[in-house]
């Protein structure tokens, strides 16, 4: 199977078992705001990133599937909310209209609030005999040290003066932080030894971090239409970009070299790492 056949066949596999989530209990409104955002689309890049790092440490597939599932959701959260009028205000999210704009903002933020801790609750109950360790490793990632840090330093500092260092820390929490947790839970998941976890968090590092320097030259230079949400946002807002600090063209180096290191870091796992290499690399080119 080639590298593209691979991602094709982890996200049709999780694209089925988050559309048969139960999410039992839930008022019919309150499902109908979640599946909206879980599943319109996406590239689906932590789940599948979480299932291949479990079949790079030889794990079972099918257990992992509630992690993978639980990561996708954390990210549908993030972006139901990151959309809200408080935050980015935007209207347009993966080529459709925001949770908001069609279920009003209260159902929005219930929606991504229900998203977050029913992601807990699905991996909690998943009875996997590592699911607590792949848990907090997740459920770091998006909290106070990750995402909801690197979150809030980035609507604090919007209009700021361009700060390397500060858009270095925005970057990696916002980003870099849910791309790690995929390949070092799925890592634990499959019972690998740490110094191959930790290895796969150097590489999520550096693939994270290259995504999202990636991300606001996008938002400089991409195509609205691909990319299914307004771009030019960054400028018009003030925020703290990569480009902002360093210009387009070294922005683009620093992506490639984020890149090679991720690529470096894999090296432990030899051959068997090819898809994550290849996954790695076409991060540069993304155009969506
Ligand atoms: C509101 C708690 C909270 C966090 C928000 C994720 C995030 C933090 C904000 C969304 C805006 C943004 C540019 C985030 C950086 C991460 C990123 C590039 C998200 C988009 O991820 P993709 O490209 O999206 O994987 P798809 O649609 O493919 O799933």
């Amino acid at each position: 199977m080639s590298e593209k056949e691979m991602l094709n066949a982890y996200k049709a596999r999780l694209e089925t078992y988050l559309d048969a989530l139960p999410m039992t209990g839930a008022p019919d409104k309150l499902r109908e705001a979640m599946r909206y955002s879980l599943l319109n689309g996406g590239k689906r890049l932590r789940g599948c990133l979480l299932l291949a790092a479990n079949d790079l440490g030889g794990g079972d597939a099918e257990a992992a599937l509630p992690f993978a599932a639980a990561l996708e959701m954390i990210h549908a959260y993030s972006l139901i909310h990151d959309d809200l009028p408080a935050m980015d205000n935007d209207t347009l999210r993966r080529g459709k209209p925001t949770n908001h704009v069609v279920y009003g903002e209260a159902l929005a933020i219930l929606a991504g609030d229900a998203l977050l801790t029913h992601a807990v609750e699905v991996m909690a109950s998943s009875g996997h005999p590592q699911a607590f360790a792949a848990l907090g490793e997740i459920i770091r990632a998006a909290g106070v040290g990750g995402m909801l840090a690197g979150q809030t330093l980035d609507v604090m500092n919007e209009g700021a003066e361009p700060d390397i260092a500060l858009v270095q820390e925005i970057h990696q929490g916002k980003t870099a932080a849910l791309l790690t947790a995929p390949v070092t839970a799925g890592l634990i998941l499959a019972g690998a030894e740490k110094a191959l976890v930790e290895a796969g968090r150097s590489y999520g590092y550096h693939l994270g971090m290259a995504f999202q320097i990636v991300d606001d030259l996008l938002d400089l230079e991409g195509d609205p239409a691909l990319m299914g949400k307004t771009l030019g946002k960054d400028v018009e807002e003030g925020k703290l970009t990569w480009p902002a600090c360093v210009g387009v063209a070294q922005a683009r180096r620093d992506a490639e070299a984020h890149i090679n290191q991720g690529v470096e870091a894999l090296a432990p796992f030899g051959e068997k790492a090819a898809f994550l290499r290849a996954l790695a690399l076409s991060t540069l080119h993304r155009v969506q």
